[in-house]
C-alpha cells in the first residue's frame, strides 16, 4: 500500500518536475524531456490531485491545462491604469521627443525594446504566487483572464523569490509560425481565419473555455514592474532583469543608448531587419531608462512623456489580381486564391494570395482585374488589404463560386455556419490527391520518399486510385517514373513495407477524419484496440470517451458508415497493414519513457520488471544516456549507475519504482 504520505511526496516531485520541464521548455527553450514524458507525468499528477482535491494549489502546473467554460469575464480595476504610447512614424518625431525629454531631463540614456505586436497583460502576484491575469480593457478596467493566461507556458505561476505583491506588464503574442499553423487548420475545418496574430493571440486569450487556449501556443514578453522603486530598482535596465531572475522572458533584443542619432540609427537599421523575427513586431519603444527622470517627466493624460513608439511605415505593396483559381483542400473545401502580378512584399516575391472564403471577398469588393494592396498577414501569409477602387476601369469582373467543384464537377454546397464551400464527392480527385498527401505524412503512415510530385505521377499514371493502392506498387511500376532511380525506388517499397507496421494510432490520424487529430487517433487506438471495435462504435460509446468532443464523435460516426470508408480499410487490411493495438490495462505513466534497470533486484525478475515498464508504455532501454527517464537500481549496481549519477537522472530504488505504480 502506498502511503498518503508517499502520494504527497510524488505530488512534490511531479510538480517539479513538470515545472522544470515547463522552464526548459518555454523560457530556456531547451527542452530535456519529450512531450509524451511530460504529457505521462501530467496525467499522473492529474490523477493524484484527482484523488486528492484539497491538495490542488493555484500554482500545480495542472492548472496550465485548462479547464471549465467561464460564462463571461469579471472585469477588474487595474491598481494603476495602463497607458498608451505616443507614436513617432519617422526621425524628426523622434528628434522632437528627445529635444522634450532634454528640457527635462538633460543627461538621459534611453532603452529601445522590439514593440511585439501582440496585447497588453497585466499579470498580479501575491506572496509570489500569480493570482490574476487581465487584458488592458480601457486602460482602468480589463478583464479577469487568469484561467486563460495559466495555461500560457512562458507565464511563470510562482516567481523565483516571493515578493507581498507585485504587478507585472507585458506582451502576450502568438509566433508567426503557431499563427499560420492555426490558420491552416482553421481553413482546413471551414473556419474563419484570424487576420494576424495580434488577433489571433487576442481571440485566443479571451476564449471563455481555456481548453482552448491551452492548444494555441501563446507566448509573453514582460517588460515593466509597477512599484518598481520599492523594489530596489532605479532603472528600466534592472527591470527587466529583475524580470528575468523573477522567471519571466524579456525580450533579448533590447539596447541602451545615450544618444538620439544613434537611436534613430538603429530603429532605421531594425526596420530593415523586422522580418527575422519568430514574432510580428510593429516598431520599437523607446524609453527613458532612469526612474528618477522618468518621474520628472511625468505624464501627459494618456501616455508617459518618458516613452515613445516608433512605427515601421507599413509595409503594402500595390498589385493587380490577374485571376481568381479554386484550390480544393484534403476535406474538400474550395479556397479561392488570387492569382497576382508578382511583386515583392515583407522579404520575398508573391504571385498567389489566399482570399480564404467568399464572405472575405465580398467583404472587401474583390473583383478580377482590381489593383488591390497587399501585406502578409503575421508577416507570412500574403493577404489583400483592399481594393483601390479609385483605379477601376470598369472592366474588372465579379468572382462567383463555381457549382461544381473545378477538379471533379461534383455539386459544391456551403453547410450552415461555414463560412467555407465544400466539394460533396468523397472520390474528388483533389480530395484524393491530398488525402494521399496526408495519408503518408511524416506524423501519419511515415512514407518517406513519397511527395507530392511523386503522387501526382503516380495518380496521373493510374498506378494508384487511392492510398491502399501504395501496397500494391511494385518495382517496375515505379521505375518508368520521373527522376526517379534504383535506389529511390527500393527504398520508397521499403517506406511502404515497414508503414503497414505503424500501428493503430497513426493509422487512425492517416485517415484524415475531420476533427480527429495525431492525439484523437492515440486515445481511440488506446480505447478500441483495433479498427474493427472502433468501426462498430456508436455515438454513445464515442462520446463517453473524455477528450472526444460531439463533433468529433459525430463526424467519426459517419466516416465509418460510409461504403467507401469500408472497402478503403478492407482494401488495407488485404493488404496486411496491421490495424491493432494492444490496449494497455495499466495506465501508460511511462508512455515515450526510457527507463534503465541496473543491479540485482528483489522483487521482481529481470524480465518481469521490463514487462512492467513496457506495459506502462515505457521503454526498457538497456544504456544510459541523457534520454533516460530514470534508473531503477538494485543491489551492486555499478557503471550504469555512476553514469546516471553523473548525468543528473533520477535514481530509484525497487520500493520507489513500486510506488509509482500504485
Ligand atoms: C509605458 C511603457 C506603455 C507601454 C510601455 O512590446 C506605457 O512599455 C507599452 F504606458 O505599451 N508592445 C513594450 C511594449 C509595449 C509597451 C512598453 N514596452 N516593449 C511592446
Amino acid at each position: 500500500m502506498i502511503s498518503v504520505q508517499d502520494e504527497f511526496q510524488r505530488l512534490a516531485t511531479l510538480r517539479k518536475e513538470l515545472g522544470d520541464a515547463n522552464k526548459q521548455y518555454y523560457v530556456l527553450d531547451q527542452p530535456h524531456i519529450t512531450d509524451a514524458e511530460y504529457d505521462a507525468l501530467m496525467q499522473e499528477l492529474l490523477n493524484l490531485e484527482a484523488k486528492h482535491p484539497d491538495w490542488v494549489t493555484p500554482d500545480s502546473p495542472s492548472q496550465r491545462v485548462g479547464g471549465e467554460v467561464a460564462k463571461e469575464y469579471t472585469k477588474v480595476r487595474h491598481l494603476e491604469p495602463l497607458l498608451s504610447l505616443d507614436n513617432a512614424f519617422d526621425q524628426a518625431d523622434l528628434r522632437e521627443f528627445d529635444r522634450r525629454v532634454r528640457q527635462g531631463a538633460p543627461t538621459v540614456s534611453y532603452v529601445v525594446e522590439l514593440k511585439i505586436d501582440g496585447l497588453t497583460v497585466a499579470l498580479t502576484y501575491e506572496e509570489g504566487l500569480m493570482v490574476r491575469g487581465a487584458t488592458r480593457g480601457d486602460g482602468s478596467v480589463g478583464e479577469d483572464i487568469t484561467a486563460n493566461v495559466r495555461t500560457v507556458g512562458s507565464i511563470p505561476l510562482r516567481l523565483n523569490k516571493a515578493v507581498p505583491r507585485l504587478s507585472v506588464r507585458g506582451e502576450g503574442y502568438m509566433p508567426k509560425a503557431s499563427f499560420a499553423r492555426l490558420n491552416q487548420e482553421r481553413e482546413e475545418e471551414g473556419q474563419s481565419t484570424f487576420a494576424n496574430p495580434r488577433n489571433a493571440a487576442a481571440g485566443s486569450l479571451r476564449q471563455l473555455n481555456s481548453k482552448i487556449t491551452a492548444q494555441r501556443k501563446l507566448d509573453y514578453f514582460a517588460y515593466q514592474v509597477l512599484s518598481a522603486n520599492e523594489l530596489g530598482l532605479h532603472n528600466q535596465m534592472e527591470v527587466l532583469n529583475y524580470l528575468k531572475e523573477q522567471g519571466f522572458i524579456v525580450n533579448p533584443e533590447y539596447k541602451v543608448f545615450s544618444d538620439i542619432e544613434e537611436v534613430i540609427t538603429y530603429c532605421e537599421e531594425m526596420a530593415g531587419e523586422r522580418h527575422r523575427f519568430p514574432y510580428d513586431i510593429d516598431g520599437l519603444v523607446i524609453k527613458v531608462n532612469e526612474f528618477d527622470l522618468q518621474q520628472e517627466l511625468g505624464f501627459t493624460a494618456k501616455s508617459p512623456r518618458w516613452a515613445i513608439s516608433y512605427k515601421f511605415p507599413a509595409e503594402q505593396v500595390e498589385t493587380v489580381i490577374e485571376d481568381i483559381i479554386i484550390r480544393v483542400g484534403r476535406t474538400g473545401v474550395l479556397t479561392p486564391t488570387a492569382v497576382l502580378k508578382a511583386v515583392s512584399v515583407a522579404g520575398s516575391t508573391v504571385s498567389r494570395a489566399t482570399l480564404h472564403n467568399l464572405d472575405n471577398i465580398r467583404e472587401k469588393d474583390i473583383r478580377i482585374g482590381d489593383h488591390v494592396l497587399l501585406h502578409k498577414a503575421g508577416d507570412v501569409i500574403p493577404e489583400v488589404v483592399r481594393v483601390l477602387a479609385e483605379k477601376r476601369k470598369g472592366e474588372e469582373t465579379l468572382f462567383e463560386m463555381p457549382g461544381l467543384c473545378p477538379e471533379c464537377k461534383s455539386p459544391v454546397l456551403r453547410e450552415e455556419g461555414e463560412a467555407a464551400y465544400r466539394c460533396q464527392s468523397i472520390i474528388c480527385p483533389a480530395q484524393q490527391r491530398e488525402g494521399i498527401i496526408h495519408f503518408v505524412s511524416r506524423d501519419a503512415m511515415a512514407i518517406d520518399g513519397l511527395g507530392p510530385a511523386v503522387i501526382q505521377q503516380l495518380l496521373e499514371a493510374e498506378l494508384i486510385k487511392d492510398a491502399a493502392d501504395l501496397y500494391s506498387l511494385t518495382f517496375d511500376d515505379l521505375i518508368p517514373l520521373e527522376r526517379m532511380g534504383k535506389k529511390s525506388a527500393e527504398n520508397l517499397l521499403k517506406a511502404i513495407e515497414n508503414s503497414k507496421e505503424r500501428g493503430l494510432a497513426p493509422l487512425i490520424f492517416a485517415l484524415g477524419i475531420r476533427h480527429t487529430g495525431e492525439k484523437a487517433g492515440k486515445i481511440l487506438a488506446q480505447t478500441f484496440g483495433s479498427m474493427e471495435k472502433l468501426m462498430g462504435a456508436t455515438l454513445e460509446d464515442l462520446q463517453a470517451i473524455p477528450d472526444i468532443g460531439p463533433a468529433m464523435a459525430e463526424s467519426l460516426v459517419q466516416f465509418f458508415k460510409l461504403e467507401s470508408t469500408e472497402r478503403f480499410l478492407a482494401k488495407l487490411s488485404e493488404a496486411g497493414v496491421n490495424m491493432t493495438e494492444e490496449i494497455s490495462t495499466k495506465p501508460q505513466i511511462f508512455a515515450g519513457k526510457s527507463i534503465v534497470v541496473t543491479g540485482s533486484l528483489k522483487r521482481w525478475e529481470r524480465r518481469e520488471i521490463e514487462a512492467l515498464i513496457e506495459e506502462c508504455g515505457g521503454k526498457a532501454a538497456s544504456s544510459v544516456s541523457k534520454k533516460t527517464a530514470f534508473v531503477i537500481a538494485g543491489e551492486k549496481a555499478g557503471s550504469k549507475l555512476v553514469k546516471a549519477q553523473g548525468l543528473g537522472i533520477p535514481i530509484l530504488t525497487e520500493e520507489e519504482f513500486d510506488i509509482l505504480l500504485k
